[in-house]
Order: C-alpha cells, then sequence, then structure tokens
C-alpha cells in the first residue's frame, strides 16, 4: 500500500473542501489538515462523524504567514480550496476576493516554495469567460484567460500566480480548473441549494433573466476524485479541466427541482438579472480522461440532484441558520 501522507487541505469547511476531506479520508489511509477561518461559508459541522485521529482541524486565515508557514512546513501536500467564492458577493464588495483569493494563494505559494511542498491549486473554468450559445468548441487547457466578474478575475489572477511560481521559482504545482458543482453541503447562496431551501420554505425559485443561462454541473464528489488523482499523478506545472458533460440551462435546472420536490414546473418567479452574467460555460475534460484515467461516477444528473434535495431536507439544522441573513443580502440587490 502506498505510503501515509498528511495533506493540508484549505477551506476544508466549505462545500467542495469540506466533500474532498470526506473522499480521502474514505479513499486513503491519509491524514488530513484542515486550516480554514470559518468565514460565513464556513462551517465547522461540514466535517462532523469523521474519523478524529486522521482529521485536525486549524481556524485561521490563508493570509498568516507564520500560520501558513508551520502548516505547511509539517505537511507533505498541500490542497489549495479557500477562496471567496460566489460572484453575487463579489459584485457587493470585491475587497474580500483580492485579500483571500490573491493574498492568501501568494501567502501559500511563498509557504510552499520554501519548504518544498507539492501543492495543488484548486480553480474554475469562470476564469476562461463565457461562450455561446451555439457554440461548438468547449474549454480546453489551452483557452486563453478572459473573466468577467471581481470573484473571476481574482481566481485568474491566482492561477498566474501559480504559474509564474513554478516557472520562475520551480514550485512542484498542478492547477485544475472546474465546472458548476453541485451536491451536500453547499452554502445556501448559491443557484441550486438557495431554489430547494425555497421550496422546502414555500418560498418561489428565484431565476435571474430569462434563465437561458448555462452551466455545466458535476457532483461535487466526482470533482474530489480528480483532485486527489491530480494531487498524487499529475504532471507538475500542468493545468487539468474538471467536467462532467453536464451542461443544462438554469431554466431546466429550476423546472427539474420544481418537479422532483412535487410543485408544478412553472411555479418559479424571474428576478433581475446579475451583472456581467456570464452566458455559458462548458468544459473539454479530455486531457484528466486520457491521462490519468479519470471519469466521473455521477453521470445522471436528474439522480444526483434527487440525492440532494434529499439532503436538504434531511439536514435543515445545517442550513436553516444561514437561510434569513442569506436572503437579506440578495434584497438589497433586488434577487
Ligand atoms: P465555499 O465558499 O463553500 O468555501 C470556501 C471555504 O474557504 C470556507 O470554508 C471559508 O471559511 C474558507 N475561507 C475563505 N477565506 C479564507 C481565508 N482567508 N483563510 C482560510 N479559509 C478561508 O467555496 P466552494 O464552493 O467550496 O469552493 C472551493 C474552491 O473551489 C474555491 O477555490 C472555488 O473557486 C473553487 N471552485 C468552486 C466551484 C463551485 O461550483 N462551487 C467550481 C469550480 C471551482
Ligand atoms: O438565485 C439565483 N438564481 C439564478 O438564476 C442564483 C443564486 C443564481 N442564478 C444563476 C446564476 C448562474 O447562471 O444560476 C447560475 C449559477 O449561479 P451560482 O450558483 O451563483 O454559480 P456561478 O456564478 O455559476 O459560479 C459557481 O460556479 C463556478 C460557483 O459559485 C463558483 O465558485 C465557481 O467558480
Amino acid at each position: 500500500s502506498p505510503p501515509v501522507s498528511d495533506l493540508l487541505v484549505t477551506g476544508g469547511a466549505g462545500f467542495i473542501g469540506s466533500n474532498f476531506v470526506r473522499h480521502v479520508l474514505g479513499a486513503t489511509d491519509d491524514h488530513v489538515t484542515v486550516l480554514d477561518k470559518l468565514t460565513y461559508a464556513g462551517n465547522r459541522a461540514s466535517l462532523d462523524g469523521l474519523p478524529e485521529d486522521r482529521l485536525t482541524f486549524v481556524q485561521g486565515d490563508i493570509c498568516d504567514a507564520d500560520l501558513v508557514d508551520g502548516l505547511v512546513g509539517r505537511a507533505d501536500r498541500v490542497i489549495h480550496f479557500a477562496a471567496e467564492s460566489h460572484n453575487d458577493n463579489s459584485l457587493r464588495d470585491p475587497w474580500p476576493f483580492l485579500q483571500t483569493n490573491l493574498i492568501g494563494t501568494y501567502t501559500l505559494l511563498e509557504a510552499v516554495r520554501r519548504h518544498e511542498k507539492r501543492y495543488h491549486h484548486i480553480s474554475t473554468d469562470e476564469v476562461y469567460g463565457d461562450l455561446e450559445l451555439d457554440d461548438p468548441e468547449r474549454f480546453t487547457e489551452s483557452t486563453p484567460y478572459n473573466p468577467s466578474s471581481p470573484y473571476s478575475s481574482t481566481k485568474a489572477g491566482s492561477d498566474l500566480l501559480v504559474r509564474a511560481w513554478v516557472r520562475s521559482f520551480g514550485v512542484q504545482a498542478t492547477i485544475s480548473n472546474c465546472s458548476n458543482n453541485y451536491g451536500p453541503y453547499q452554502h445556501v447562496e448559491k443557484f441550486i441549494p438557495r431554489q430547494i431551501t425555497n421550496v422546502i420554505a414555500d418560498v418561489r425559485p428565484r431565476l435571474y433573466g430569462a434563465g437561458q443561462n448555462v452551466r455545466d454541473w458535476i457532483h461535487a464528489d466526482d470533482h474530489s476524485a480528480a483532485v486527489l488523482l491530480i494531487s498524487e499523478r499529475g504532471r507538475i506545472g500542468e493545468t487539468y479541466l474538471i467536467g462532467a458533460d453536464g451542461e443544462k440551462n438554469n431554466l431546466e435546472v429550476v423546472q427539474t427541482i420544481l418537479e422532483l420536490m412535487g410543485r408544478p414546473r412553472d411555479a418559479y418567479d424571474h428576478v433581475t438579472d446579475r451583472a456581467g452574467h456570464d452566458l455559458r460555460y462548458a468544459i473539454d475534460s479530455t486531457r484528466l480522461r486520457t491521462e490519468l484515467g479519470w471519469a466521473p461516477r455521477f453521470s445522471d444528473f436528474t439522480a444526483g440532484l434527487a440525492d440532494t434535495i434529499a439532503w436538504y431536507v434531511d439536514n435543515q439544522a445545517w442550513w436553516r441558520p444561514q437561510k434569513a441573513e442569506t436572503e437579506a443580502k440578495y434584497a438589497v440587490l433586488n434577487q
């Protein structure tokens, strides 16, 4: 069996980070140290029930260079999920995005450079901008960067820092850019959990604009498996796109949620569109599939969505405390 590693996972109390920690503790014998600031988006309860002898939780900021230096020095490899992650928040107040996404990534890169540790950087397909609805091409590893929002521009900037640290300082890093994730433990500010929890609360789902915008959905557990594989076997300096051929427009997603929850398919409202709203994302994940042999396990979106709805129905204590505050933030934008 492979030697046991100590993984430093930043943002491990967030949506994708907590799914990743659960995945790693199930699929390997590795030990995980989570570094998470527990912002509004982080929740310690998302790591409940995991084996305590293999998980260490540290509450702290990735911009804290002394703290990061000590933790990176003790780890075998670093997997960086922590970020400010929500586009709508970045339109209200960009500053935390610059701080965490750019300065935080810089702080981690300096530490992995000093300690010569392998680093995997989690990013998004939003760095590539958007596609026309009828564009036959999808995003690949060579698509030029063209981000639209404060969120995606700071993620793009963080990716470019990683590339520069690889080239100029020989840092042992890989990057992945994934499409839209869904699954358990996603904050109720995001599209799918917002609509599921609205319907549970008897509030009509809210569709931005006409609902024609397309997202390429992947289950968070498929993302986790890809990240684990790349962090172990990906080629240093390479970028891998992660996607599961899951393109759907927002209207179709809302209608599917309504149908699965026993409501009429037209029981939603149109609200003010997002400023600068990207039209379509779509990922070509050929490199990841052919080079590393990854394939998604959740190929049926409707079944994955039904499981996700069941999770939000069964875990109301996890999301109820955030719901009112989240909706109050949206009310300011008339969304
Ligand atoms: P999330 O907002 O649910 O979680 C982010 C986590 O990072 C939270 O636990 C938060 O407390 C923590 N954090 C924030 N600032 C921090 C700081 N300064 N120091 C330490 N911890 C801090 O986000 P998510 O949706 O799980 O996204 C995780 C990563 O995946 C991000 O890098 C995001 O860009 C990327 N990504 C997300 C998606 C998606 O669909 N959600 C798709 C592709 C890529
Ligand atoms: O109430 C809503 N109604 C609506 O129509 C919300 C919250 C969103 N939307 C639309 C906007 C998008 O077209 O749904 C789509 C998905 O919205 P979000 O969940 O906010 O995700 P998106 O902006 O696509 O970004 C997500 O995927 C890429 C993550 O939040 C990012 O962290 C990731 O990088």
